[in-house]
Parts: C-alpha cells; sequence; structure tokens
C-alpha cells in the first residue's frame, strides 16, 4: 500500500485535531486529540485502564473540486480493531493496530458534502490477537499464586469485571494512534510500486496501476537530475556508477523513481544496497556488518504510542549521539514516517510482526497462524522498498522449547512466507527468549540468530562475575552454528539517579557494570554480529510487582535524559564506528 502522497494529480486533507470521544455509549461525548494513544489524555484511571469498545468522531468537508476523482480514507493505524462507519453506515472493518488500511469513499459521500466520520475501537487482546493478552487478572509478571482460595475468587470476579491484560511487558495504548487522512488520486491510478536494486546499478521494479493509462518512470538523482527512464510498467533501469545506500556512518544515498500513469503521478524513493549473509557474516553492500543500537519502543509521555514526529527526529539525533547504528521495531510494526526517516538517516531496522506474547504452551493449539501469515505479508507491503529495513523478524520470544516441534510446525511456514513474499528476498529471524537453547529447533534454524539475554539481571541476579561464566558457557555452545547472531536484548532495570559505589542492582553505575561485563563476552566471539541493549528509553507498562514507574531499562529515562550507562555506550560505539569507517 503506498504511502499518502500530496502532488500535482494527488491532494491530502489531513483530519488530525481536536475529535470527539466516548468510552461508553451511554457517555457524553469528551474532546479527544488524534492521533494520539487516548489512555494518557485525561488524569481517569477509566482512560488508562479501559479494555473494550470506544468510539471517536469528527465531521470534515470533501471539497468540491475532488470531483471525478478517486477519493478515500487513509487511516496509518488504529489499535486494535476499527470500525468506521460514513454518515451512521458502516463503511470498513479493518483488524490489527499497526498497519494501515483505506476506506473508499465513492459511493458513500459526496465531494462539496459535509461527513460525519466515526470510529469504534476495540483495544481488547485474546488468544486471537497480535499481540496477545489475557482475560482476568494475569499479566506479563503478575504472580497466580493458585491453589488460594481468596485469590482464585479474585481472579474469577476480574474476569467477569473484563479486565484485559498484555501477555507482554509494554502499556497497551490504545486508539486512533496514527493519522487519519482523506486522499484522493485520479481514478486511473498507480496502485502500488516495488522495486528491487541491485549494486550492479541494475534495478527490477514492477508498477502496478489500475484503469487505463501508460507508465513512465524517470529515475532522479538527490540533486534531482535524471539518471534513468523507463516506459513499461515491469523491466529493470540502469543506474551508471550507483551511489549506494549506505548505514551510519556511510551515506545513506537516495534516488527518487517519478512515475506517471495517466493524469496519477507518484514519487518513489529508494535506495541502491544489498543484503545477505555469507557465514557468520551480515552483509550490507557485500561489507559485514554489525549491529549497534538500543532497541526501541514506540512510547512517550501524553502521545502514549502516538506519531510524534519532533520525539521521532530526538529520538534518531540520540541514535546518531550514541554512535548507534540500528534498532529493532520491537514489537510491532512503527508508523511509516520512521522508516522514510531511517531511510534519510542512515539507521538500520529490524521490522517486527506484532507477534509477542506467544509463551505459553497452548499458544501453538490457538490457530493464529493465517491471520499471522496475513500480517506479516502487509507488513512486507508496507515497508519493502525502504533501504533501511534490511530483516524481517516474525515476532518477538515465543516458546519454542517447550514444545520444540510444535514451535517448529508454526514457525517455519511463516518465514518461509517472508522469502517467498519479500521482493528483496532479505534475511528473516526470529527473536529468541532465554530459554533451553540445546532443546530450540527453530531459533537456530533462522538466517541470522537473535536472541534474548538476561544473564545476570533476571537470573543469577546481581552476580555479574558468574553471570558471565553462565553466558560464555552459552556463546561456547553456539559457537559451531556457523550463523552471525545479535545479542537482541540485554538490560537492567535502573532508576536514574540511584547511585552506589559499589555497584548493586537499580543503581546507575550496576548498569554500566552489566553491560561492560556482557560486553566483554560478546567482543571475544566473531559470529556476534551485533549488541542491541533493551531498551533505549524507560517506557510505560502495565502494573505489576515488577515495574516501578514502568520497564526502567532504558540507557535514557522516558524524556530522554542519559543514564551513566548511555554515555558508556556512545564512547563504545563511536569507537567501534571509527574503526569500521
Ligand atoms: C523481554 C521482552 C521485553 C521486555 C524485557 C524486560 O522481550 O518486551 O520488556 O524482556 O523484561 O523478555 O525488560
Amino acid at each position: 500500500m503506498l504511502y499518502p502522497q500530496s502532488n500535482a494529480s494527488r491532494t491530502i486533507q489531513d483530519l488530525s485535531g481536536i475529535w470527539s470521544f466516548r468510552l461508553r455509549q451511554e457517555d457524553a461525548w469528551e474532546s479527544i486529540a488524534v492521533p494520539a494513544s487516548y489512555n494518557d489524555q485525561k488524569p481517569d484511571p477509566a482512560y488508562r485502564n479501559h479494555a473494550g469498545l470506544s468510539w471517536y468522531r469528527t465531521t470534515f468537508t470533501i471539497p468540491s473540486l475532488l470531483r471525478g476523482q478517486r477519493i478515500f480514507l487513509r487511516f496509518d493505524a488504529v489499535t486494535h480493531n476499527a470500525r468506521v462507519m460514513i454518515n451512521g453506515k458502516e463503511a470498513a472493518f479493518h483488524r490489527g493496530g499497526y498497519l494501515p488500511f483505506e476506506v473508499d469513499l465513492n459511493g458513500l459521500a459526496e465531494p462539496g458534502s459535509m461527513v460525519c466520520l466515526e470510529v469504534e475501537v476495540d483495544n481488547r487482546i485474546n488468544h486471537s490477537t497480535l499481540p496477545i493478552g489475557t482475560e482476568g487478572g494475569t499479566a506479563f509478571f503478575g504472580s497466580d499464586n493458585p491453589g488460594i482460595t481468596a485469590v482464585e475468587a479474585g481472579k474469577r470476579l476480574q474476569q467477569e469485571k473484563g479486565i484485559n491484560l498484555p501477555a507482554f511487558d509494554f502499556f497497551n495504548y490504545a486508539g486512533i494512534n496514527r493519522p487519519v487522512r482523506l486522499c484522493s488520486t485520479p481514478k486511473s491510478y498507480i496502485r502500488d510500486i516495488t522495486i528491487v536494486p541491485h549494486m550492479s546499478g541494475d534495478i527490477d521494479y514492477t508498477v502496478e496501476t489500475s484503469g487505463t493509462g501508460n507508465v513512465h518512470i524517470d529515475v532522479l538523482d538527490a540533486n534531482r537530475q535524471c539518471v534513468a527512464k523507463a516506459d513499461v510498467p515491469q523491466g529493470t533501469f540502469h543506474i551508471d556508477q550507483p551511489h549506494l545506500w549506505e548505514p551510519w556512518p556511510g551515506i545513506p544515498y537516495l534516488y527518487t523513481a517519478r512515475i506517471t500513469f495517466g493524469e496519477d503521478c507518484f514519487e518513489q524513493s529508494f535506495g541502491v544496497r544489498e543484503v545477505r549473509i555469507d557465514g557468520i557474516h551480515f552483509l550490507i553492500n557485500e561489507k559485514p556488518f554489525h549491529f549497534h543500537g538500543p532497541c526501541k519502543h514506540e512510547d512517550s509521555p501524553f502521545h502514549g504510542r502516538g506519531l510524534d514526529q519532533c520525539l521521532n527526529m530526538t529520538d534518531i539525533n540520540l541514535y546518531h549521539w550514541l554512535g548507534a547504528n540500528c534498532f529493532r521495531t520491537s514489537h510491532y510494526p512503527y508508523a511509516e514516517e520512521m522508516y522514510a526517516l531511517c531511510d534519510r538517516e542512515g539507521i538500520v531496522i529490524v521490522d517486527e510482526t506484532p507477534a509477542v506474547g506467544m509463551w505459553a504452551d497452548e499458544h501453538y493449539g490457538w490457530d493464529l497462524a493465517p491471520y499471522h501469515a496475513e500480517i506479516l505479508k502487509s507488513l512486507i507491503d508496507r515497508d519493502k522498498n525502504h533501504p533501511c529495513v534490511v530483516v524481517w523478524s516474525l515476532g518477538n520470544e515465543p516458546n519454542t522449547d517447550q514444545l520444540p516441534d510444535k514451535a517448529y510446525d508454526y514457525w517455519h511456514p511463516l518465514y518461509e512466507l517472508a522469502h517467498a513474499h519479500d521482493p528483496q528476498n532479505r534475511p528473516v529471524t526470529l527473536v529468541g527468549c532465554q530459554n533451553i537453547y540445546e532443546r530450540d529447533k527453530i531459533i537456530p534454524d533462522m538466517d541470522i540468530v537473535f536472541f534474548n539475554r538476561y544473564y545476570g539481571w533476571y537470573n543469577l541476579s546481581g552476580d555479574l562475575e558468574t553471570a558471565a561464566y553462565a553466558f560464555r558457557m552459552e556463546l561456547d555452545w553456539w559457537a559451531d552454528k556457523g550463523k552471525p547472531m545479535v545479542l537482541s536484548e540485554y538490560g537492567a532495570d535502573t532508576i536514574a539517579g540511584l547511585h552506589n559505589a559499589a555497584p548493586d542492582m537499580f543503581s546507575e553505575e550496576f548498569q554500566v557494570e552489566y553491560y561492560k561485563t556482557i560486553n566483554a563476552c560478546l567482543d571475544e566471539r566473531p559470529f556476534i554480529a551485533g549488541e542491541m541493549p533493551w531498551n533505549f528509553a524507560d517506557f510505560s507498562t502495565c502494573q505489576g510487582p515488577m515495574r516501578v514507574g514502568g520497564n526502567r531499562k532504558g540507557l535514557f529515562t522516558r524524556d530522554r535524559r542519559p543514564k551513566m550507562a548511555a554515555h558508556y555506550f556512545r564512547e563504545r560505539w563511536h569507537t567501534m564506528a571509527e574503526k569500521e569507517r
């Protein structure tokens, strides 16, 4: 699905602003900002902890000058399910909270008329959604205390009340989290574009269209000079001695394919870069690439998970400040604006589906696979042309060791699907949790092994010497597997400002010592292709005995102030980048 564009043939009317909102149909309408999560917009536990439906409403007028055009609404993300009503009539239902969808308005509303737009949002999560949630009071870090009569009765009551908690460790921010736009194109239009670049300068492409017209393509360099042309909807054009798209600290050079089809036109940017794996090396443009950068969340005060371009810019500038070159979109697809920014800034992305919370044995009986496959395909369709995206992640920390064959049978077809569906055939991974690695069949089978480990934190807590001993033992086991491996999460909760000369858990000194200890183990191993600390910044989670105002494993606080560990990584990563230059 193409990203909305306003140009000589297409228009966009951004519907961002203050809409009307209510949590229950019998309530009066209140005011709400769009786009943003609703949860933190009012100091009211009913907003914060709501589980169920909620309603958004706004009005807009379709300009008369759009007569004769194809007119549609484009929702970038409504979390998690959306039912869209146009002038009181149901126009669309969309399942899934982090990917875009369009609602065709032709036949539903006339140019020149005012439209009433209502969106019914469902934020409930359960065994048939991605991410996974639980009905009742058992959260990610909650304690079950099974067998205690009174606690069991309490849990039953919570179930009756409809308490709905995440099976994952981030707050279930909900609502219209990303922009809603009224868009138009000519009636005959460019439906999709696929670009597959090669370092030789040969660029394979496909333009999909609807209606009648001729396709023409001009390929522009960064100075908007034409460097190639094509006149058929599918084929290969050639750029002589192309500038490559290189991750930071290289130059992330971007070209633009300016496509016309009848009256329609569209500009698609792309980078010339290749990605492949060779033994223990992950290669970008045939050079070994070392992933170093913290994983992220879309999370901030006020906005929750809502799009905030200033925050995204600030974060990417902090990545530059750190000398970081990558992040993973833990644990769901991010807003499209972030990928466009990373294309420009040379920050590499590991792009993840919202498959998180799949740690129960029963998971493999829930038959999520068809829906999961659909989401994976939509993610690839959305992000396929971004040079910054170099790996697909099928999901985060599922149960893969307890029922290793079932896990294999679930995940392997998704792995194959990602390869078959991605025109650029990027490497594929599934992020593994700390588990009985000797039993695991699927994680070691991925193109590149992403493994999350918390030696010294969740286990062997605080004893860093023993943590290093244990981690080294595990690394010995992986050493002869012949695959590149990325430590895709490791970290320690740290309260900013808590200091201790003898480093103990939760102090800033401990976080630094923890990273120094684990990094020393990584530095000895040639098959380690990267380190991705958990997390870039502190972030909000649901309440629980393990979380003091959220997850505190950030290198930065939630308002982006560096902890000591941020300074430590800054030194380490800039030194690494100097050597790689
Ligand atoms: C990992 C999860 C991540 C958590 C992290 C933690 O992948 O979502 O936030 O642990 O516990 O298991 O901090």
